[in-house]
This record gives structure tokens, C-alpha cells and sequence, in this order.
């Protein structure tokens, strides 16, 4: 086992990644017998898999001390750190990625069958921490990741939930949700730290009183005070020795109770209070439910950022640094509008705490906070009831009036006339009911806005936050999204990266933005193509193994593998997915000799509990799939499976078995996608609307790589615009009607008439998402797609094209971006420090 010398780091202050098989088969069975206090006898499958854990994190502790010893003795223009702040973490299991990461894979593999231990059976022992919904949450793993392997000093704030994200079972054909208890095992990954503990107060009043200088300040007397708790995860970088920490808070009760000084009355008292309290962490909320938020939800977005901002505070002025310099320790990005109350948080600890002038606090927290926004749709823009928060964070409240007066006060100086300008740009919105606007504070709070992909901030600029955009143009800008192609190629598709490596050497994976392009050169390279396609193949057979033991059905690996894995959700459009499915089923029923390249439709993912259209539509899917699956007329060559419980666990699996990936949002609804770069990058051909990232994949991978179908975002806008009748779109179309019709007369129901009727209502008398209108549009373009399938060689130039073209999409090159344009940080690890030592 590595071991530290007094100041922390062994080998002089350098890095060390590679230990030899030897080491790490001494260092397991050390945590075996220390750590889980097992004889060897009669250590399980999860003792192995937690001594395993805690050797490979013995080094990453090593790391992050070291990166910790270098920051500290940088020079202090380099004391820049990124607080990256969100509600949401989707880090993936940590064992596998840690591996790579570090370059330990090799050895521990041959540690652990030297223990007569097989390390695939130890990766699959990990519960993976569901501590996100998907997207941003996801997108911030991946950042994190990157801003390790960068060296960039990044810290991850959030939330540790003690329940993350549902699992998700398939019961006669529809969602049931199933608590995530992903802490029943234990967490190699976290250090408790109680000594960082910050207090977060709720409820009561606020008054004037003297401080003690005598200056007249806002009070704020809480009914209840809560206690955060930081437990830290390091993120190791690939191969570089940096290493990220992910500091996520739970919640406890301030006082531990005592017998003694309880009478009964009080001591019942003080348990409910601790229960309360530990309520605060205890469950994330999925997103995408209609309706306005929950009263907990606002306690962990004010919890969690005040625990944040608190700390931030203490390391800064830890430093020996003055208050008024905050800004240059920490560049604060927000990650959506959930944790945007730290804006006000901020203004808070600034003014009443640390006792700055109003004017002061606002410079610093405007040059400390920039924002990300991540979503288009209205309804998901966060908005919350006045008086819930009024009665939860009374001075919060107070200061966001005062934070809006100002801002006000400078908008009708510049329109003066413009009372709707002003109703419109207010952080309140009193249209209504009043509400508390989160991405009008976020926008008024950060110096910087940007949106995920280049046509997102342009319909940012132009629709959703278009009165900002002409009050601050010079906040705005546009950082595509970008994954993490470590994890989402190198572990996840180990034998894909093997055969890009024999063509780009070693190195590749640090540098994919250049890197990647150099398949290029091989794309018509006969041989190249075979073992390509034997590669896929290899995954597409894998993926049958699986669905075949967990779904128990039969799919041909020799089938086009059509995968859609995503939320599930009317705008990204699972039904028309659908519709194309029962189109193709239809032509075989005409004529069931009809000559239909074999495909296999795959659908994952969540539905939001309460979003019935959405859990309806993996009804349609699943019943679909019964009556397509056992028709003999279909012989097979069509099956259509969902796979249940999406996650990152699962989406590994299925990313690099996909030849076709569906990205069929309506163009204008989908932020970005980062879906859409992985199946890419795994050299899945997409199938996709002018949708958000869709169009830069494109550009990047050539036009005639890629299939395009349906309505651009403006002929989309000005389609509704002008008044869309869905009903003239499916009675103009025979094969649309036939479909519909299907669905509405049961013929996926066993007659049952009323099961679908919500949803072809909707999609007759609606269709707000213009499924209708890109069917046709929808059904040509897959034939093409057939087409294409036939001609093995030329798929494969395509699919290794599509590779070649995606290196722009590394998230590597988003926080590069996000470093130049909006944090101005540095990277502090100097390269000469750190040895790459390999796996031996
Ligand atoms: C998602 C967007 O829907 C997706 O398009 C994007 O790729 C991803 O964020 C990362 O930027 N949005 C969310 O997850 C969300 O909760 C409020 O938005």
C-alpha cells in the first residue's frame, strides 16, 4: 500500500498512478482485513469489491493531497478554483472509470485473479450513485471529470442524497417506480468530513439590531437552524494526477440530544426534530413534473447552496485573503437556476455577515457567478410561489426585493416608458399569483449566461431570455456541451478504443479534439471497416446476451441495432419512434414477403412519476412490442424491446451496441442532447431533426454521414404560428391514419379502446410537438436509412466518419471554453511534478 511521509505525499511531492499488480494485491488484502475486518473465507463479493475500492482510492487520496500541497504553493494569481454548483451529480459507478483513469486497470485485473478474484464480476458489485436525473446532472460529471484531467482546481458542490433517482421495473408493460437505496452496501468513495460543518437557517423573522461594532443590520432569527455535512469523492483526471473533489452535503440536526437534559416531552421532541432535519438530503426530486415545485425542494436548494457558499467563504479568507477579493479565489458557475438562491445567499453572508456595503457585495457576487441555462421549455423554468419562500428564507426574500429594486430602478432609467419590458424583466412575476423568477436572478446575479449548443443560446438570445440579451448582450455566450470520451469510449467500448489506438498510438484520449480526425485517413480502408464492424458486432452480440437474460427476448445481433435512450418525453418524441414502427409492421402485414431490413428497436428510459402522457407512452412502446415481437408474419425481423432502469450503468451497455441513434426531437425544444455525442462517438449514425447539438454533429461529421428529416426550428415556430391543425396532417396521410387508427381501435391493446385514447386525443387535437407534421418526413428518411444498412462497407465508412468527426464534442474542449471565456482560470498543476508511471 502507498504510504504517505509526513507531508502527505510520497515521492516527493510527485504523482504516482501506476502501482505494480504486486502492490495492489497487498493493499486489498490489507483493506480486507483492516477495513472490512473479513477473513479471507468469508469475504463476499462486496467485501472484494470494497477492498478494491479503497486500495484504488488510497491512491487518488495521495493524488488530490498532492494537488492540494502544489495549489497551495502556486503562485496566488493562480488561487483561482471553480465551484461548480448543482443540484444534480449522475457520476456513473467510480470503480471502472477510476481504473482507466489511472492507468490501473491492467494490474488490478491481475491482482485480483491472483486472488483468484475476476475483476468483471467485482465492476458489476457496484450501485452506481443515481444521485441525478440525466442530462445536466450527467453533463456535470462529465465536467468534473474534465476539469481533473486538466488540472483545473475544480470543486463539485451538491447534494448527497440519500435516495437517488428511482429505479425503474417494467410491470405488465408499464413504469413502476422503486426507491434507490444506493447507500445499502456502503460507500467506499466519501470521506466524512464532520469538522466541515456549516449551520443553514429556515423560517422565522428578521429584525434590525446592532452588531458588535455598533452598525444597525438585518437579524435574521430562524425557526429552525439545520446542520450541513461535507462528505467528499475525488475525481481523478485521466493521466494527468489531477484530481477533482465532489463535495456534496447532507443534511443532519444541529445538537445531538441528551438524555439527561430532556424531559420525555422534549426528548420526542428533539428526535423528530433530528428526523426532520435528516429529511432535508433525504430524496432527489425527479425533474420534468408538471406543476411548481415541492416545499423540501426549495429547503435543498437554499440548503445546499448556503453549506457551499459558507465553505467557500472559510477557504477563501483561510487563504489570509480579504473578503473583498472573493471573486478571484472562486469562479461560481450554476448549474440551470436550482442553485441560483446563492446569488442572494451570497449577498447575505457578504452584507449581513461580513458587513460590505450593498454596492461591494453585488460587484463581487456578479463577478463570482455565471450561469448556465439547459432547457428552452417554459414550463421548466424554474419559478417559486412567493409566499412559500417568504415564510422559508424571510431575509433571502428581503434581499431579493432589494436586489430587484435596484435592478429596476436602472431598467426604467434606460425604458422609461416600458412598462411591460419591466413587468417582464422583474425577478417577480406578478402576472398572477406571485412568483419568485430563478432565471431572472440568475441572469441579473452572473456576469456570464450561456446556453449548450450554438442554436440553444441563439433561441436563448432571441425567445426565452431575449429582454437580457438586450439589457446585458455582452453576458452572453455559447458553450456546445461536450462527454467525457474516457469514460464513454474507453470503458465503456475498451475494444473500439484498442483498434483507434492501433491507428493513433497511445495519447489519443488526452487530446480527441485534434486526435480523432486522424481517422480520416482510414475510413475507406477495407480492412480497417472489417475490423470496425467486427468490433460493433462484438458489442451488438453482448447487448443480445443481456436483453436476452433480463427481458427474455431473442434479438438477431445481425439486425439494424436502432436505439433511442433518453428521457422519456413528448418533445424528444418516443411516439413517432413508435409510428415508424407501426408503419413498417404494417407493410409486412400487406405483404408479408415485402423486403424490410431487419431492425431491432431499443428503447431506455425514465418517465417522471407524475407525467402520465410520458409513462402512457412506455405503454405504447411495450404493447407495441408484444403484439410486433410474437406476429409470425414479422418472422423476426423486427423486434422491439425497452429496456428498463436507464442509467449510466445500463447506458454503457447499450451506447456502443447502437448502429443508428434516434435523435428526433422537434427542432427548437432540445437544448443540446449529449445522448447524441455518445452513440456518435461510438460510431452510431444519427437519425436526427436540426435540433440542438444535432446540427454542429453535422457539420463536424459531414452531412452525408448523418440522416436529417423534419422541420427547422423556424419552420417549426412559424408552423405553429400560423395556426397547426394536426388533423389535416393525418387525414392527408394514408399510412399516418392507418397507424393512428391502430392505436386508437386497440389493435395494441387487445381492443382495449379507452387504454390510448389521451394520447391520440392529444396528438389529433394538439400535437404540440408536431409529430403529425415530420412523419412523412420521418418515414422517408429511414428508409434511406434501410438502404444505407445493406451496404455493409459504406456503413462502416460512415460510422468511422462519424467517429473521425467527433472530437469537437469532448468535454475536454467545453471547460476549456468555459476557462477562457468565463472563469479566466489556469490550470496549477505543473506537468513536470507528475509521473505517469503506467500500469506494470
Ligand atoms: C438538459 C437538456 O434537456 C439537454 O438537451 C442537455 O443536453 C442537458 O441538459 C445538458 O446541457 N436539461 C436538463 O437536464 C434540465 O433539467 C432544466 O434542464
Amino acid at each position: 500500500m502507498a504510504r504517505a511521509t509526513k507531508n502527505g505525499c510520497n515521492n516527493h511531492g510527485t504523482m504516482r498512478t501506476g502501482q505494480s499488480s504486486v502492490e495492489i494485491q497487498q493493499s486489498i488484502l490489507n483493506h480486507l482485513h483492516y477495513t472490512q475486518a473479513k477473513p479471507l473465507p468469508f469475504a463476499t463479493r462486496n467485501d472484494w469489491y470494497m477492498a478494491t475500492a479503497h486500495s484504488v482510492r488510497d491512491q487518488m487520496l495521495h493524488n488530490w493531497l498532492t494537488t492540494f500541497d502544489i495549489f497551495m504553493s502556486s503562485p496566488r494569481e493562480k488561487h483561482k478554483i471553480v465551484s461548480y454548483l448543482s443540484s444534480e451529480f449522475l457520476m456513473g459507478p467510480h470503480l471502472g472509470n477510476n481504473l482507466v483513469n489511472l492507468g490501473l486497470s491492467e494490474s488490478v485485473r491481475k491482482a485480483l485473479s491472483a486472488l483468484g478474484q475476476d475483476l468483471e464480476a467485482i465492476l458489476a458489485q457496484e450501485v452506481e450513485p443515481g444521485l441525478g436525473n440525466g442530462g445536466l446532472g450527467r453533463l456535470a460529471a462529465c465536467y468534473l471529470e474534465s476539469m481533473a484531467t486538466l488540472r483545473v482546481p475544480a470543486v463539485g458542490f451538491g447534494i448527497r442524497y440519500e435516495f437517488g433517482i428511482f429505479d425503474q421495473e417494467i410491470h405488465n408493460g408499464w413504469q413502476v417506480e422503486k426507491g434507490d437505496n444506493w447507500l445499502k452496501n456502503g460507500n467506499p468513495w466519501e470521506v466524512r468530513r464532520p469538522d466541515i460543518a456549516y449551520e443553514v437557517k429556515f423560517g422565522g423573522h428578521t429584525e434590525f439590531a446592532h452588531d458588535p461594532e455598533g452598525r444597525l443590520a438585518v437579524r435574521w432569527i430562524p425557526e429552525k437552524v439545520i446542520k450541513g455535512v461535507a462528505y467528499d469523492t475525488p475525481v481523478a483526471g485521466y493521466r494527468s494526477g489531477g484530481v477533482a473533489v465532489l463535495r456534496l452535503w447532507k443534511s443532519e440536526a444541529v445538537a445531538s440530544f441528551d438524555f439527561q437534559a430532556f424531559n420525555a416531552g422534549e426528548y420526542y421532541k428533539a428526535v423528530d426534530d433530528k428526523v426532520l432535519s435528516e429529511t432535508i438530503s433525504k430524496v432527489l426530486y425527479p425533474n420534468d413534473e408538471p406543476g411548481i415545485g415541492k416545499f423540501l425542494r426549495l429547503c435543498q436548494q437554499y440548503f445546499f447552496v448556503s453549506c457551499s457558499l459558507q465553505d467557500m467563504i472559510w477557504f477563501h479568507l483561510s487563504l489570509g485573503r480579504g473578503i473583498e477579493s472573493f471573486s478571484e479565489s472562486f469562479a461560481i458557475q450554476i448549474n440551470d437556476t436550482h442553485p441560483s438562491m446563492g446569488i442572494a445567499e451570497l449577498m447575505r453572508l457578504l452584507v449581513d455577515e461580513h458587513h460590505l456595503e450593498w454596492d461591494e457585495a453585488w460587484r463581487i457576487t456578479r463577478e463570482s457567478f455565471a450561469y448556465t441555462n439547459h432547457t428552452l421549455l417554459s414550463e421548466a423554468l424554474e419559478k417559486w410561489p412567493l409566499p412559500l419562500m417568504a415564510s422559508v428564507l424571510p431575509r433571502i426574500v428581503e434581499i431579493i426585493f432589494e436586489i430587484n429594486r435596484r435592478f429596476l430602478d436602472e431598467v426604467r432609467g434606460l425604458f422609461p416608458e416600458d412598462d411591460q419590458r419591466i413587468a417582464r424583466l422583474s425577478l417577480i412575476d406578478e402576472t398572477g399569483e406571485k412568483y419568485v423568477r430563478m432565471a431572472n436572478l440568475a441572469c441579473v446575479g452572473s456576469h456570464a449566461i450561456n446556453g449548450v449548443a450554438a442554436l440553444h443560446t441563439d433561441l436563448l438570445k432571441k425567445t426565452v431570455l431575449h429582454d437580457f440579451y438586450e439589457l446585458f448582450p455582452e453576458k452572453f455566450h455559447n458553450i456546445t456541451n461536450g462527454v467525457t470520451p474516457r469514460r464513454w469510449l474507453a470503458l465503456s467500448n475498451p475494444e473500439l478504443a484498442k483498434l483507434i489506438s492501433s491507428k493513433l498510438g497511445e495519447g489519443w484520449l488526452s487530446s480527441i479534439e485534434t486526435a480523432l480526425a486522424w481517422l480520416q485517413g482510414a475510413a475507406k480502408n477495407t480492412t480497417f471497416q472489417q475490423k470496425w464492424l467486427k468490433v460493433k458486432q462484438a458489442n451488438k452480440i453482448a447487448l443480445a446476451k443481456v436483453i436476452r437474460e433480463r427481458i427474455g427476448i431473442e434479438v438477431d445481433p445481425a439486425s439494424l441495432f436502432d436505439v433511442q435512450v433518453k428521457r422519456i418525453h413528448e418533445y424528444k418524441r418516443q411516439h413517432l419512434n413508435v409510428l415508424h414502427i407501426i408503419t413498417l409492421y404494417n407493410r409486412i402485414k400487406r405483404d408479408p414477403t415485402a423486403d424490410i431490413t431487419p431492425r431491432t428497436f431499443i428503447f431506455a428510459g425514465k418517465a417522471a412519476p407524475g407525467y402520465h402522457m410520458a409513462k402512457l407512452i412506455i405503454k405504447l412502446i411495450t404493447s407495441v412490442a408484444d403484439v410486433v415481437n410474437t406476429d409470425p408474419d414479422v418472422a423476426g425481423r423486427l423486434k422491439v424491446v425497452f429496456f428498463p432502469d436507464f442509467n449510466v450503468t445500463n447506458s454503457q451497455l447499450i451506447v456502443p451496441a447502437a448502429d443508428l441513434s434516434e435523435q428526433i426531437s422537434v427542432a427548437g425544444k432540445e437544448a443540446s442532447g449529449t445522448g447524441n455525442m455518445k452513440l456518435a462517438l461510438n460510431g452510431a449514425l444519427t437519425i436526427g431533426a436540426l435540433d440542438g447539438a444535432n446540427i454542429e454533429i453535422r457539420e463536424e461529421v459531414g452531412k452525408e454521414n448523418f440522416f436529417l428529416f423534419g422541420l427547422e426550428a423556424a419552420e417549426a415556430q412559424s408552423l405553429k404560428s400560423g395556426g397547426y391543425n394536426p388533423r389535416c396532417w393525418y387525414e392527408g396521410n394514408e399510412q399516418l391514419r392507418q397507424a393512428i387508427d391502430q392505436i386508437d381501435a386497440g389493435t395494441f391493446s387487445n381492443g382495449d379502446r379507452q387504454l390510448f385514447r389521451p394520447l391520440v386525443d392529444n396528438l389529433l387535437n394538439r400535437d404540440e410537438y408536431l409529430v403529425l407534421a415530420d412523419y412523412q418526413s420521418y418515414i422517408d428518411c429511414q428508409d434511406l436509412v434501410s438502404a444505407a444498412y445493406c451496404d455493409k462497407k459504406k456503413w462502416a465508412e460512415m460510422s468511422i466518419l462519424n467517429v473521425a468527426g467527433m472530437g469537437k464534442f469532448s468535454s475536454d474542449r467545453a471547460i476549456r471554453e468555459y476557462g477562457e471565456k468565463i472563469w479566466k482560470t489556469t490550470a496549477i498543476i505543473d506537468p513536470t511534478k507528475y509521473v505517469y508511471a503506467g500500469s506494470k
